[in-house]
Protein backbone atom coordinates (compact mmCIF):
# COMPACT_ATOMS: atom_id res chain seq x y z
CA UNK A 1 0.00 0.00 0.00
CA UNK A 2 1.45 3.31 -0.92
CA UNK A 3 0.74 6.66 -2.40
CA UNK A 4 3.34 8.25 -4.54
CA UNK A 5 3.40 11.75 -3.09
CA UNK A 6 6.95 12.12 -4.17
CA UNK A 7 9.23 14.32 -2.18
CA UNK A 8 7.02 16.81 -0.43
CA UNK A 9 9.62 19.39 0.45
CA UNK A 10 8.20 22.22 2.46
CA UNK A 11 9.75 25.62 2.05
CA UNK A 12 11.45 26.77 5.19
CA UNK A 13 14.28 29.06 6.09
CA UNK A 14 16.87 26.32 6.23
CA UNK A 15 20.54 26.84 6.47
CA UNK A 16 21.93 25.21 3.35
CA UNK A 17 25.12 24.46 1.51
CA UNK A 18 25.64 26.18 -1.78
CA UNK A 19 25.55 23.82 -4.75
CA UNK A 20 27.59 26.14 -6.95
CA UNK A 21 31.34 25.64 -6.46
CA UNK A 22 33.55 28.72 -6.20
CA UNK A 23 36.85 29.13 -8.08
CA UNK A 24 38.74 28.27 -4.89
CA UNK A 25 36.68 25.10 -4.55
CA UNK A 26 37.49 24.10 -8.11
CA UNK A 27 41.19 24.43 -7.28
CA UNK A 28 40.78 22.11 -4.29
CA UNK A 29 38.92 19.60 -6.43
CA UNK A 30 41.70 19.69 -9.00
CA UNK A 31 44.20 19.03 -6.23
CA UNK A 32 42.24 15.86 -5.42
CA UNK A 33 40.75 17.09 -2.15
CA UNK A 34 37.25 16.04 -1.12
CA UNK A 35 34.54 18.06 0.61
CA UNK A 36 33.06 16.24 3.60
CA UNK A 37 30.32 17.11 6.10
CA UNK A 38 30.27 15.67 9.61
CA UNK A 39 27.02 17.24 10.84
CA UNK A 40 23.96 19.00 9.43
CA UNK A 41 25.35 22.44 10.32
CA UNK A 42 28.88 21.64 9.20
CA UNK A 43 29.39 23.64 5.99
CA UNK A 44 31.99 21.08 4.97
CA UNK A 45 35.76 20.92 4.89
CA UNK A 46 38.25 19.85 2.26
CA UNK A 47 40.32 16.79 3.15
CA UNK A 48 42.56 14.27 1.46
CA UNK A 49 41.43 10.69 0.96
CA UNK A 50 43.96 9.64 3.60
CA UNK A 51 42.64 12.19 6.12
CA UNK A 52 39.17 10.64 5.85
CA UNK A 53 40.73 7.59 7.45
CA UNK A 54 43.33 9.05 9.79
CA UNK A 55 41.19 11.90 11.18
CA UNK A 56 37.61 10.66 10.89
CA UNK A 57 37.37 6.86 10.70
CA UNK A 58 40.00 6.49 13.39
CA UNK A 59 37.79 8.47 15.79
CA UNK A 60 34.54 6.93 14.52
CA UNK A 61 33.31 10.27 13.22
CA UNK A 62 30.66 9.75 10.56
CA UNK A 63 30.79 11.91 7.44
CA UNK A 64 29.24 12.32 4.04
CA UNK A 65 31.43 13.16 1.03
CA UNK A 66 29.38 15.86 -0.73
CA UNK A 67 31.99 16.83 -3.34
CA UNK A 68 29.91 15.54 -6.24
CA UNK A 69 26.40 16.12 -4.91
CA UNK A 70 24.75 18.76 -7.09
CA UNK A 71 21.09 18.24 -6.13
CA UNK A 72 20.03 21.11 -3.86
CA UNK A 73 17.18 19.06 -2.32
CA UNK A 74 19.70 16.43 -1.27
CA UNK A 75 22.08 19.03 0.13
CA UNK A 76 19.21 20.64 2.03
CA UNK A 77 18.26 17.35 3.68
CA UNK A 78 21.90 16.67 4.54
CA UNK A 79 21.94 20.06 6.26
CA UNK A 80 18.79 19.50 8.33
CA UNK A 81 19.24 18.26 11.91
CA UNK A 82 17.68 14.89 12.70
CA UNK A 83 14.12 15.25 13.98
CA UNK A 84 13.71 18.67 12.37
CA UNK A 85 12.76 17.11 9.07
CA UNK A 86 10.87 19.45 6.85
CA UNK A 87 10.51 16.87 4.13
CA UNK A 88 8.75 13.57 3.86
CA UNK A 89 10.03 10.57 2.02
CA UNK A 90 7.88 8.87 -0.62
CA UNK A 91 4.77 8.34 1.49
CA UNK A 92 4.09 4.69 2.21
CA UNK A 93 1.58 3.26 4.69
CA UNK A 94 3.17 0.29 6.42
CA UNK A 95 1.23 -2.53 8.11
CA UNK A 96 1.27 -2.70 11.92
CA UNK A 97 1.48 -6.51 11.95
CA UNK A 98 3.02 -9.27 9.85
CA UNK A 99 0.71 -11.15 7.51
CA UNK A 100 2.74 -13.68 5.51
CA UNK A 101 3.70 -16.08 8.29
CA UNK A 102 3.11 -19.31 6.40
CA UNK A 103 5.18 -18.19 3.42
CA UNK A 104 7.98 -16.84 5.64
CA UNK A 105 7.97 -19.83 8.01
CA UNK A 106 8.38 -22.20 5.06
CA UNK A 107 11.52 -20.34 3.98
CA UNK A 108 13.26 -19.67 7.32
CA UNK A 109 14.51 -23.25 7.85
CA UNK A 110 16.34 -22.96 4.51
CA UNK A 111 18.46 -20.06 5.79
CA UNK A 112 21.88 -21.27 6.87
CA UNK A 113 25.38 -20.06 7.64
CA UNK A 114 27.14 -22.58 5.39
CA UNK A 115 27.41 -20.29 2.40
CA UNK A 116 27.89 -17.10 4.48
CA UNK A 117 30.94 -18.73 6.14
CA UNK A 118 32.49 -19.49 2.81
CA UNK A 119 31.63 -16.05 1.32
CA UNK A 120 32.92 -14.15 4.34
CA UNK A 121 36.14 -16.17 4.22
CA UNK A 122 36.65 -15.09 0.61
CA UNK A 123 35.74 -11.45 1.35
CA UNK A 124 38.08 -11.18 4.31
CA UNK A 125 40.89 -12.82 2.35
CA UNK A 126 41.24 -9.72 0.20
CA UNK A 127 44.06 -7.76 1.82
CA UNK A 128 41.61 -4.89 2.00
CA UNK A 129 38.50 -3.80 0.08
CA UNK A 130 39.30 -0.11 -0.07
CA UNK A 131 37.30 1.41 -2.92
CA UNK A 132 40.37 2.98 -4.52
CA UNK A 133 42.73 0.03 -4.16
CA UNK A 134 43.18 -2.75 -6.72
CA UNK A 135 42.19 -5.21 -3.97
CA UNK A 136 38.91 -3.33 -3.68
CA UNK A 137 38.30 -3.71 -7.41
CA UNK A 138 39.17 -7.40 -7.29
CA UNK A 139 36.73 -7.82 -4.41
CA UNK A 140 34.10 -6.18 -6.65
CA UNK A 141 34.77 -8.69 -9.45
CA UNK A 142 34.59 -11.57 -7.01
CA UNK A 143 31.33 -10.30 -5.50
CA UNK A 144 29.74 -9.69 -8.92
CA UNK A 145 30.52 -13.24 -10.03
CA UNK A 146 29.33 -14.67 -6.72
CA UNK A 147 26.03 -12.78 -6.81
CA UNK A 148 25.52 -13.88 -10.43
CA UNK A 149 26.15 -17.47 -9.56
CA UNK A 150 23.75 -17.36 -6.57
CA UNK A 151 21.07 -15.78 -8.78
CA UNK A 152 21.61 -18.10 -11.75
CA UNK A 153 19.07 -20.68 -10.50
CA UNK A 154 16.30 -18.26 -11.50
CA UNK A 155 16.62 -16.69 -14.94
CA UNK A 156 14.15 -13.94 -13.97
CA UNK A 157 16.78 -12.42 -11.67
CA UNK A 158 19.13 -9.80 -13.11
CA UNK A 159 22.51 -8.84 -11.66
CA UNK A 160 24.16 -5.62 -12.80
CA UNK A 161 27.25 -3.60 -12.06
CA UNK A 162 26.54 0.04 -11.28
CA UNK A 163 29.78 1.69 -12.30
CA UNK A 164 31.00 4.89 -10.68
CA UNK A 165 32.96 7.82 -11.99
CA UNK A 166 36.05 8.60 -9.94
CA UNK A 167 36.94 5.09 -8.80
CA UNK A 168 36.92 1.54 -10.17
CA UNK A 169 35.03 -0.42 -7.51
CA UNK A 170 31.44 -0.90 -8.77
CA UNK A 171 28.25 -1.15 -6.74
CA UNK A 172 26.34 -4.35 -7.54
CA UNK A 173 22.56 -4.73 -7.80
CA UNK A 174 20.51 -7.95 -7.99
CA UNK A 175 16.84 -7.69 -8.84
CA UNK A 176 13.95 -10.16 -8.36
CA UNK A 177 11.15 -8.72 -10.49
CA UNK A 178 7.69 -8.65 -8.94
CA UNK A 179 4.29 -7.92 -10.44
CA UNK A 180 4.90 -4.23 -9.88
CA UNK A 181 8.04 -2.20 -10.56
CA UNK A 182 7.80 -0.58 -7.11
CA UNK A 183 10.98 -1.38 -5.23
CA UNK A 184 11.79 -2.90 -1.84
CA UNK A 185 15.54 -2.71 -1.26
CA UNK A 186 17.92 -4.35 1.20
CA UNK A 187 21.49 -3.12 1.21
CA UNK A 188 24.99 -3.42 2.62
CA UNK A 189 28.36 -2.04 1.64
CA UNK A 190 31.23 -4.32 0.74
CA UNK A 191 34.21 -2.00 0.88
CA UNK A 192 36.29 -1.89 4.06
CA UNK A 193 38.76 0.39 5.72
CA UNK A 194 41.74 -0.02 8.03
CA UNK A 195 44.32 2.41 9.35
CA UNK A 196 45.05 3.82 5.87
CA UNK A 197 44.02 3.20 2.27
CA UNK A 198 46.82 0.67 1.90
CA UNK A 199 46.47 -0.99 5.31
CA UNK A 200 45.25 -4.50 5.87
CA UNK A 201 41.54 -4.44 6.69
CA UNK A 202 39.65 -7.70 6.51
CA UNK A 203 36.39 -5.89 7.39
CA UNK A 204 34.62 -9.00 8.64
CA UNK A 205 31.93 -7.40 10.75
CA UNK A 206 32.30 -3.96 9.12
CA UNK A 207 30.83 -4.61 6.89
CA UNK A 208 31.33 -7.91 5.18
CA UNK A 209 28.75 -9.35 7.55
CA UNK A 210 25.93 -7.27 6.04
CA UNK A 211 26.96 -8.45 2.58
CA UNK A 212 26.76 -12.17 3.34
CA UNK A 213 23.46 -11.68 5.18
CA UNK A 214 21.71 -10.18 2.17
CA UNK A 215 23.45 -12.62 -0.19
CA UNK A 216 22.08 -15.53 1.87
CA UNK A 217 18.59 -14.01 1.66
CA UNK A 218 19.02 -13.76 -2.13
CA UNK A 219 20.15 -17.41 -2.27
CA UNK A 220 17.06 -18.64 -0.40
CA UNK A 221 14.60 -16.53 -2.41
CA UNK A 222 16.29 -17.39 -5.72
CA UNK A 223 16.30 -21.13 -5.02
CA UNK A 224 12.60 -20.98 -4.24
CA UNK A 225 11.77 -18.91 -7.34
CA UNK A 226 10.21 -16.34 -5.08
CA UNK A 227 8.17 -13.67 -6.82
CA UNK A 228 6.27 -11.04 -4.85
CA UNK A 229 3.98 -8.19 -5.74
CA UNK A 230 6.78 -5.63 -5.45
CA UNK A 231 10.20 -5.91 -7.05
CA UNK A 232 13.02 -6.81 -4.66
CA UNK A 233 16.51 -5.41 -5.01
CA UNK A 234 19.73 -6.37 -3.24
CA UNK A 235 22.29 -3.56 -3.22
CA UNK A 236 25.97 -4.12 -2.52
CA UNK A 237 27.57 -0.68 -2.31
CA UNK A 238 31.07 0.40 -3.16
CA UNK A 239 32.84 3.18 -1.29
CA UNK A 240 30.73 3.55 1.84
CA UNK A 241 33.87 4.19 3.83
CA UNK A 242 34.75 7.03 1.43
CA UNK A 243 31.72 8.93 2.74
CA UNK A 244 28.68 6.99 1.43
CA UNK A 245 29.80 7.56 -2.16
CA UNK A 246 28.46 4.42 -3.86
CA UNK A 247 24.98 4.63 -2.35
CA UNK A 248 24.80 8.39 -3.05
CA UNK A 249 25.35 7.73 -6.76
CA UNK A 250 22.82 4.88 -6.86
CA UNK A 251 20.05 6.82 -5.11
CA UNK A 252 20.73 10.02 -7.09
CA UNK A 253 20.17 7.88 -10.19
CA UNK A 254 16.95 6.40 -8.73
CA UNK A 255 15.68 9.86 -7.86
CA UNK A 256 16.45 11.36 -11.27
CA UNK A 257 14.87 8.40 -13.08
CA UNK A 258 11.71 8.67 -10.92
CA UNK A 259 11.79 5.22 -9.36
CA UNK A 260 9.23 4.41 -6.69
CA UNK A 261 10.93 2.96 -3.63
CA UNK A 262 8.72 1.61 -0.83
CA UNK A 263 11.52 0.71 1.58
CA UNK A 264 15.29 0.65 1.93
CA UNK A 265 16.64 -1.42 4.81
CA UNK A 266 20.38 -1.08 5.21
CA UNK A 267 22.49 -3.48 7.27
CA UNK A 268 26.08 -2.58 7.93
CA UNK A 269 27.28 -4.78 10.77
CA UNK A 270 25.47 -8.06 11.30
CA UNK A 271 27.94 -10.45 12.89
CA UNK A 272 28.69 -9.58 16.51
CA UNK A 273 25.95 -9.35 19.13
CA UNK A 274 26.55 -10.11 22.80
CA UNK A 275 22.91 -9.18 23.50
CA UNK A 276 21.61 -11.68 20.96
CA UNK A 277 19.05 -9.21 19.66
CA UNK A 278 18.71 -7.28 16.41
CA UNK A 279 19.24 -3.57 16.96
CA UNK A 280 17.16 -1.07 15.00
CA UNK A 281 18.60 2.41 14.91
CA UNK A 282 16.38 5.43 15.13
CA UNK A 283 18.24 8.52 13.93
CA UNK A 284 18.38 9.85 10.38
CA UNK A 285 15.82 7.27 9.27
CA UNK A 286 12.17 7.17 8.25
CA UNK A 287 10.25 6.62 11.49
CA UNK A 288 7.30 4.79 9.88
CA UNK A 289 9.53 2.34 8.02
CA UNK A 290 11.61 1.91 11.18
CA UNK A 291 8.49 1.00 13.17
CA UNK A 292 7.49 -1.53 10.48
CA UNK A 293 11.00 -2.98 10.40
CA UNK A 294 10.78 -3.50 14.15
CA UNK A 295 7.39 -5.23 13.76
CA UNK A 296 8.89 -7.71 11.28
CA UNK A 297 12.12 -8.25 13.25
CA UNK A 298 10.21 -8.85 16.49
CA UNK A 299 7.75 -11.26 14.87
CA UNK A 300 10.46 -13.45 13.37
CA UNK A 301 13.53 -13.01 15.61
CA UNK A 302 12.19 -11.89 19.00
CA UNK A 303 12.86 -8.76 21.04
CA UNK A 304 14.96 -5.98 19.50
CA UNK A 305 17.16 -3.19 20.88
CA UNK A 306 17.61 0.42 19.70
CA UNK A 307 20.36 2.95 19.36
CA UNK A 308 21.45 5.99 17.36
CA UNK A 309 24.59 6.16 15.28
CA UNK A 310 24.77 9.80 14.28
CA UNK A 311 25.39 11.70 11.08
CA UNK A 312 26.63 9.90 7.97
CA UNK A 313 26.51 6.59 9.83
CA UNK A 314 25.92 4.35 6.84
CA UNK A 315 24.33 4.07 3.41
CA UNK A 316 20.72 4.49 4.56
CA UNK A 317 21.60 8.20 4.81
CA UNK A 318 21.97 8.32 1.01
CA UNK A 319 18.54 6.79 0.45
CA UNK A 320 17.02 9.22 2.92
CA UNK A 321 18.69 12.31 1.51
CA UNK A 322 17.36 11.41 -1.93
CA UNK A 323 13.81 11.27 -0.57
CA UNK A 324 13.38 7.52 -0.09
CA UNK A 325 12.14 5.84 3.13
CA UNK A 326 15.14 4.25 4.82
CA UNK A 327 15.81 2.21 7.96
CA UNK A 328 18.99 0.94 9.55
CA UNK A 329 19.37 -2.48 11.12
CA UNK A 330 22.52 -3.30 13.08
CA UNK A 331 23.76 -6.21 15.15
CA UNK A 332 24.11 -4.44 18.49
CA UNK A 333 23.85 -1.07 20.25
CA UNK A 334 27.10 0.87 19.78
CA UNK A 335 28.34 0.53 23.36
CA UNK A 336 28.47 -3.26 23.19
CA UNK A 337 29.28 -3.55 19.48
CA UNK A 338 32.43 -5.09 18.05
CA UNK A 339 35.60 -3.52 19.45
CA UNK A 340 37.47 -4.47 16.27
CA UNK A 341 35.78 -2.10 13.80
CA UNK A 342 37.99 -0.46 11.15
CA UNK A 343 41.13 -2.32 12.23
CA UNK A 344 43.11 -5.32 11.08
CA UNK A 345 41.47 -7.24 13.94
CA UNK A 346 38.01 -7.06 12.40
CA UNK A 347 38.63 -10.67 11.47
CA UNK A 348 36.58 -13.70 10.58
CA UNK A 349 37.37 -15.30 13.94
CA UNK A 350 35.42 -12.59 15.79
CA UNK A 351 32.22 -13.28 13.87
CA UNK A 352 29.34 -14.87 15.78
CA UNK A 353 27.50 -17.12 13.35
CA UNK A 354 24.19 -17.19 15.26
CA UNK A 355 24.11 -13.41 14.73
CA UNK A 356 24.61 -13.81 10.98
CA UNK A 357 21.84 -16.42 10.95
CA UNK A 358 19.45 -14.12 12.85
CA UNK A 359 20.04 -11.25 10.42
CA UNK A 360 19.72 -13.48 7.34
CA UNK A 361 16.39 -14.80 8.64
CA UNK A 362 15.23 -11.28 9.39
CA UNK A 363 16.17 -10.27 5.83
CA UNK A 364 14.22 -13.12 4.23
CA UNK A 365 11.22 -12.35 6.45
CA UNK A 366 11.39 -8.64 5.71
CA UNK A 367 11.63 -9.14 1.95
CA UNK A 368 8.69 -11.56 1.82
CA UNK A 369 6.48 -9.41 4.06
CA UNK A 370 7.44 -6.13 2.36
CA UNK A 371 7.03 -7.55 -1.12
CA UNK A 372 3.29 -7.18 -0.52
CA UNK A 373 3.41 -3.49 0.47
C1 LIG B 1 1.20 -11.63 -9.73
O1 LIG B 1 0.35 -11.70 -10.85
C2 LIG B 1 -0.09 -13.02 -11.17
C3 LIG B 1 -0.87 -12.96 -12.49
O2 LIG B 1 -1.85 -11.97 -12.43
C4 LIG B 1 -0.95 -13.54 -10.03
O3 LIG B 1 -1.35 -14.85 -10.27
C5 LIG B 1 -0.08 -13.52 -8.76
O4 LIG B 1 -0.88 -13.91 -7.63
C6 LIG B 1 0.48 -12.14 -8.50
N1 LIG B 1 1.40 -12.23 -7.38
C7 LIG B 1 1.39 -11.40 -6.35
C8 LIG B 1 2.36 -11.70 -5.29
O5 LIG B 1 0.65 -10.44 -6.25
C1 LIG C 1 31.37 4.52 7.98
C2 LIG C 1 31.83 3.14 8.28
O1 LIG C 1 32.95 3.00 8.55
N1 LIG C 1 30.99 2.12 8.19
C3 LIG C 1 30.04 1.71 9.17
C4 LIG C 1 30.06 0.23 9.40
O2 LIG C 1 29.14 -0.07 10.39
C5 LIG C 1 29.22 0.64 11.59
C6 LIG C 1 28.15 0.19 12.51
O3 LIG C 1 26.97 0.13 11.90
C7 LIG C 1 29.15 2.09 11.37
O4 LIG C 1 29.28 2.76 12.60
C8 LIG C 1 30.21 2.45 10.45
O5 LIG C 1 30.15 3.83 10.26
ZN1 LIG D 1 32.65 0.81 8.10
Amino acid sequence: MKTSAFFALLATSLWSVSAAPSAADLEKRKAGLRLIKTAPKDAGRWVTEEEKITIYHSKDIGFVDITDIKDSDVLRILSTPDGEDTFSAQAVTYPTAVSRQSQVNALLPLVSTTQPQSWLTSLTNFYNRHYKSTYGTQAGDWLFNTVKSVASVNSAITVTKFTHSGWNQPSIIAKIPGNSTNLVIVSAHYDSTGGSSSAKSPGADDNGSGVVVILEALRVLANNKFKGKDTLEFHFYAAEEGGLLGSAAVFANYKSTGKTVLAVVNQDMAGYSPSGKISIYTDYVDSSLTAYTRVVATAYTGATTSDKCGYGCSDHASARSNGFPAAYVCDEPIKTSTPYIHTANDALSTIQWPTILRHAKFTVAFLVEASYL
